[in-house]
């Protein structure tokens, strides 16, 4: 096992200070919001959706109050300490959306234990690679069999890692809440808070550029302050109904104002097992839906969905929420015609920054820019290649600090050292330009990480996986334009010469490599978004003077010529 180095990278202790003087971190953690809410909502409907059956299919439809979701909690945090699970321990939340999701998460927060967001459509891969950097003393999945594979190949590589199963009572050890009851608070001990609210309250995701995904420690405070500050900034209320269409626990969909915001407001949450234009028209209808986060893939199909256009007169649904991925202006300004709601550009990232187009803004800036910071404190640089800041209006690379971005991965220290500033800034890897009244326009990318309809791909990781292929000498994944996902994915490969059968060896058919490579991915245990789209054979890999693979000239080979694209 690696040593352990460094878990969590502070914010300086003067700044800290300013956070909290500021009013930004204020000591309360997760456990304590939700009981302040409870008591403020406690007969409002706060979650509505299909519980989680068995086989991971959908069970029935279930409505829960601020009091039970608050009673969820303590009953879950009371059924995970019988399993043995503690303060501090590392869990990998593996749900599909329904409210069990937030239920199970909220829980972990209550005992202390510290959730891992693996996204429900991570794989044997992915858990394993969570659970060995992280030492996962749980892994909390459903009954879909997909999923229960990937859970005992987790199993396989950590033998003490306790999978728990949600929604499937025939499991080998099911997971459901214990009475609330059977859940007291740890004693508090005099001079030490058992749950600090500056300590890690769960781990994001990076959508990474690195061979190995890396976990983003959150804590409370600074969680949180991005969720209050996003419902106030959105103008949630109690009459807010959000569609949480997109996976439940990615950034976006939680925080921004998402989930967690909605439930801060004393809204509703209600949950859809995708993005779907059919299903997620019909749970509006349902549950009077006034907000819903998509990504831009998923706006294209509900612009062009029956079920949306022409708006319906009476839809309750108010606000459309972009972001993810780069949304064009042309199909922004389609939002309040074709879905009759307006249409919020949200530009975010799990390390923390997220930037909002104010409700009401213009027109020049609600359908061309990316919106601007949430918080005052935040700082943002935009700078050339040496690190010297750019004039506004001048595409640059992004880097920011504030007091809700991370300082630093988990334990990742040579990483750290090159996705960091020395001091502290982080490197998004993002290329904008930021106009004059401080909006900021998303011009591109600087960082090896595909974005396929705002999932996002480290390229190193599938080249990785690819050269473990026994044709594959060498691999480089790409991003090509593409109308509906705004790229895919093509894998351009190297192949392996037999040294016995000389150069004259004919190269191999990229058609029946394509569906050799994919199958030998999904034997690996990716998650289905990362298989290659595409796959290319050259005889060699162009190269730039520095050695490294050439890519730009690898898009430019196999990119559609601008006249051909749509
Ligand atoms: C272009 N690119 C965007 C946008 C993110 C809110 C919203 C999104 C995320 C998210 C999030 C973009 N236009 N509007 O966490 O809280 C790309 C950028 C960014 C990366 C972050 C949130 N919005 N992006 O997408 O961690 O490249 O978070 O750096 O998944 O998505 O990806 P992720």
């Amino acid at each position: 096992d690696a040593p352990i180095t460094s878990e969590f990278t502070p914010w300086p202790p003067g700044l800290a200070r300013a956070y909290r003087a500021a009013g930004y971190w204020r000591g309360e953690p997760f456990s304590a919001w939700l009981r302040a809410l409870a008591g403020q909502f406690g007969p409002r409907p706060a979650l509505l959706g299909h519980a989680l059956g068995p086989g991971g299919q959908p069970g029935g439809w279930v409505t829960r109050t601020y009091a039970d979701l608050d009673a969820a909690a303590s009953g879950y945090a009371a059924a995970l300490a019988a399993r043995g699970l503690r303060a501090g321990d590392r869990v990998i939340l593996h749900l599909p959306n329904s409210p069990d999701v937030f239920e199970v998460l909220l829980g972990l927060l209550r005992l202390g234990a510290r959730p891992i967001l693996a996204l429900a459509a991570h794989r044997a891969a992915e858990l394993t690679a969570f659970a060995t950097q992280a030492h996962a003393r749980a892994l909390i999945t459903g009954g879909h069999p997909d999923a229960q594979r990937a859970a005992r190949a987790v199993q396989t590589a950590h033998p003490d890692t306790l999978v728990l199963t949600v929604g499937d009572p025939d499991a080998a050890l099911p997971l459901t809440p214990a009475d609330a009851a059977a859940w007291t608070e740890p004693a508090a001990q005099p001079g030490v808070s058992s749950q600090g609210a500056g300590d890690v309250a769960l781990y994001q995701l990076s959508g990474g550029s690195t061979g190995t995904p890396k976990l983003i420690p959150r804590t409370h405070d600074d969680y949180l302050y991005s969720i209050r500050a996003s419902a106030e900034l959105c103008g949630l209320t109690p009459d807010t109904v959000f569609l949480a269409a997109l996976p439940a626990t990615h950034n976006f969909t939680l925080t921004s104002p998402g989930a967690f915001g909605t439930l801060h407001a004393g809204g509703t949450v209600v949950t859809a097992p995708g993005p779907a234009p059919d299903v997620c028209a019909a749970l509006i209808e349902r549950c009077g839906v006034t907000h819903v986060a998509l990504v831009p893939s998923a706006l294209l199909l509900w612009l062009r969905a029956p079920q949306f256009t022409p708006a319906r007169p009476g839809s309750t649904l108010r606000v459309v929420q972009v972001g993810g991925a780069p949304l064009a202006p042309d199909v922004a300004r389609q939002v309040p015609q074709r879905l009759g709601a307006a249409l919020q550009q949200v530009f975010g990232m799990a390390e923390g920054l997220v930037n909002y187009v104010r409700p009401g803004s213009a027109g020049d800036v609600t359908y061309g820019t990316q919106g601007r910071p949430i918080s005052p404190h935040d700082e943002i640089l935009i700078v050339d290649d040496e690190d010297r800041p750019v004039p506004d209006g001048t595409p640059g690379h992004l880097l920011t600090r504030g007091p809700y971005t991370i300082r630093g991965y988990f334990r990742a220290p040579e990483h750290n050292a090159r996705a960091f500033t020395p001091d502290g800034y982080y490197r998004t890897g993002d290329i904008v330009t930021r106009r004059p009244d401080g909006h900021l326009i998303v011009q591109g990318r600087h960082k090896d990480q595909i974005n396929r309809g705002g999932e996002k791909i480290a390229a190193e990781e599938i080249e990785h996986a690819l050269l473990g292929h026994p044709r594959v000498f060498q691999a480089a994944l790409i991003g090509l334009p593409d109308p509906w996902l705004g790229e895919r994915t093509c894998a351009v490969v190297q192949p392996r010469v037999d040294p016995d059968e000389h150069a004259s060896q004919a190269l191999p058919d990229a058609c029946a490599l394509t569906l050799e490579l994919r199958r030998y991915l999904l034997e690996q245990g990716f998650a289905a978004f990362k298989l290659p789209d595409r796959v290319e054979v050259l005889p060699t890999l162009p190269r730039t003077p520095f050695g490294k693979v050439d890519k730009p000239a690898l898009r430019a080979r196999y990119a559609p010529t601008p006249a051909l694209s749509p």
